[in-house]
């Protein structure tokens, strides 16, 4: 017997428009009842301020400087940087197997609050925005620079993403070249901007509202929504909803608006699992290298870890590393659940 394909039942492929890539979707796997636990994992209480802790205002980093006592925010050029801004540029290619390309640049960490008991889903409003002001100065003071052709903004939450310290913070590296992610979103979008004279993210954001089914939230200014072609289980899209190339683009009404845009989305990413709910997140914005950007639309991914529970993630290997990435949720049931998740934070009933 044979039956049409329904996406919604059967394996299927789907296709990243933003990188080319394809990944695997076993819907059929969830057809099975919920199964996975949802025991919280509480937080360890943290102290406001934590002597140890080397985001911590008026305390000592490693190599001896002393952070000031901030009041917002805070941001110093990361004590073991990957990159260097002496760095001379060239590039060797001594055989067909070994080629080389001088790299430059600049890693700054960025303290979120002076707070070291906080996420940025705790903070009120008025602090996230302070945040969003400073990843858009950020973003726009190292991308004047003449050697800084892509700077990328992103967030370690939680142990399990290999982040280092609770102390709320993020990082930003900002190199001479165009690394792998951006530079395959940089060539998809452009092939998309020739061929329908459009941004690829702007007409995605207007399909994805009239269908509603992958929306998470929405407000005057934004989108949050589980792409189709998601690849970790509850991954999100924050997308703009007009056409914005760069952080420092964005109008301070658009700014409160993301503010009050994260806080909701991190609400509902903790109260998903009653956890502070890990991630890796950043800002794709276009590069600053001279040329023609216009194809660009900028945008941050989410790519929380969790599947199930706070202590139940989800692996990247066999398949995903040999073949291609692969999901049993779809981002359909990811959005739902996600609609269903509170924007009061658990901590707080
Ligand atoms: P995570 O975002 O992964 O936690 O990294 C924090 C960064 O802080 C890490 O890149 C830097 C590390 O190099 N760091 C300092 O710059 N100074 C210190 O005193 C400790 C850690
Ligand atoms: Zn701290």
């Amino acid at each position: 017997m044979t039956s049409l394909f329904d996406p919604a039942q059967h394996p299927h492929r789907r296709r990243n428009p933003l990188t080319g890539e394809w990944i695997l979707v076993s819907p059929h796997r969830m057809l099975r009842p919920w199964q996975g636990q949802t025991e919280s994992e509480l937080r360890p209480s943290l102290p406001r301020y934590e002597p140890d802790c080397y985001l911590c205002p008026g305390n000592e980093r490693a190599g001896g400087l002393t952070n000031p006592v901030y009041d917002h925010t805070f941001v110093f050029t990361n004590d073991f940087a990957a990159l260097q801004t002496d760095t001379p540029d060239g590039e060797t290619r001594s055989s067909r197997f070994f080629h080389s390309q001088a790299e430059n640049g600049v890693c700054r960490v960025i303290c979120f609050s002076p707070r070291h008991d906080l996420t940025l889903a705790r903070m009120g409003r008025p602090a996230i925005r302070r945040v969003v002001d400073l990843w858009a100065e950020q973003a726009a003071e190292l991308g004047l620079d003449p050697n800084i052709g892509y700077v990328q903004l992103f967030e370690n939450r939680g142990a399990i993403m290999g982040s280092s310290n609770p102390h709320p913070h993020g990082q930003v590296w900002a190199t001479r070249r165009l690394p792998t992610e951006p530079a395959k979103e940089d060539r998809e979008q452009r092939v998309y901007f020739k061929r329908y004279g459009a941004s690829m993210l702007l007409d995605y954001v207007e399909v994805e509202l009239s269908e509603r089914t992958r929306i998470v939230l929405a407000n005057e200014s934004w989108v949050a929504l589980v792409p189709f072609w998601a690849v970790w289980p509850f991954e999100t899209l924050v997308l703009p909803r007009r056409h914005v190339t760069q952080l420092a683009d964005l109008t301070p009404l658009e700014r409160d608006a993301l503010a009050d845009m994260l806080k909701r989305l991190l609400t509902r990413y903790d109260n998903l699992f009653a956890t502070s709910f890990p991630y890796s997140m950043g800002w794709h914005a276009a590069p600053t290298d001279e040329g023609d950007h216009l194809h660009w639309q900028l945008h941050a991914h989410f790519y929380p870890p969790l599947l199930r529970s706070a202590t139940v993630k989800k692996f990247m290997v066999g398949y995903e590393m040999l073949a291609a990435p692969q999901r049993d949720l779809t981002a359909e049931q990811a959005a739902d659940q996600l609609r269903l998740a509170s924007e009061v934070h658990f901590e707080d009933v």
